[in-house]
């Protein structure tokens, strides 16, 4: 599924594995320590190699901590991409610790990251509905809304936003968000 939105920039939905699909950045759900953990994290160290782990090692050293919401940016080693964009996101604790303030920031970093390097082609996660526990009808929203506004801007360099769903029940919640757009 897809939308073309009428300035040429294009949202789509496909199911798979982010690291097999060739992007300029691909955009990886993290955690605030940047140490490789499991989820999707854990197969784009295992798919990019040691060069990722090692950037973002002396990021940590240099900078400390990524707060939930932000993101940094590395090599993507042997990925099929030139970046990847290590986002934070928030861990789910019902909804009312602005959760879907500091979702919809993990998305706006990655793409503001993605605009500074002239990033065309982005993929991402469905960030913090693994692991981290955000509701999926909830979270796919909050993602689907957030890129759409952004791609509706003249000036990014991103001409397409690609998600990459692993599972059915993720992309079927994706598919009924971009319905909504
Ligand atoms: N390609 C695309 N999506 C994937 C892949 C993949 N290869 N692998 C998993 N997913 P999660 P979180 C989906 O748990 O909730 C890590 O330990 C997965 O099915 O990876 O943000 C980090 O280090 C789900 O839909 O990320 C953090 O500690 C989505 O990606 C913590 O987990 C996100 O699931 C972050 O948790």
């Amino acid at each position: 599924m897809q939308h073309l939105f009428p300035n040429g920039r294009l949202l789509r939905l496909v199911q798979g594995d982010i690291t097999t699909l060739p992007a300029d950045a691909i955009c990886n759900a993290a955690n605030s320590a940047l140490r490789p953990g499991g989820g999707i994290d854990g197969s784009i160290h295992r798919a990019g190699g040691p060069a990722i782990l090692h950037e973002l090692d002396s990021i940590r050293k240099k900078n400390g901590a990524c707060p939930p919401g932000s993101a940094v940016a590395t090599t993507a080693g042997n990925l099929p991409a030139r970046y990847v964009f290590h986002a934070v996101g928030p861990v789910y604790s019902g909804g009312g610790n602005s959760e879907s303030q500091v979702l919809a920031s993990c998305y706006r970093a990655c793409l503001a990251l993605a605009d500074e390097r002239k990033v065309q082609r982005i993929s991402f996660p469905s960030i913090s509905t693994g692991i981290y526990g955000y509701p999926l009808e909830e979270a796919a929203p909050v993602a689907i809304e957030t890129v759409a506004e952004w791609l509706t801007e003249n000036d990014t360099s991103v001409k397409e936003a690609i998600f990459v769903l692993f599972d059915e029940a993720t992309r079927r919640a994706y598919e009924r968000a971009l319905a909504d757009v």
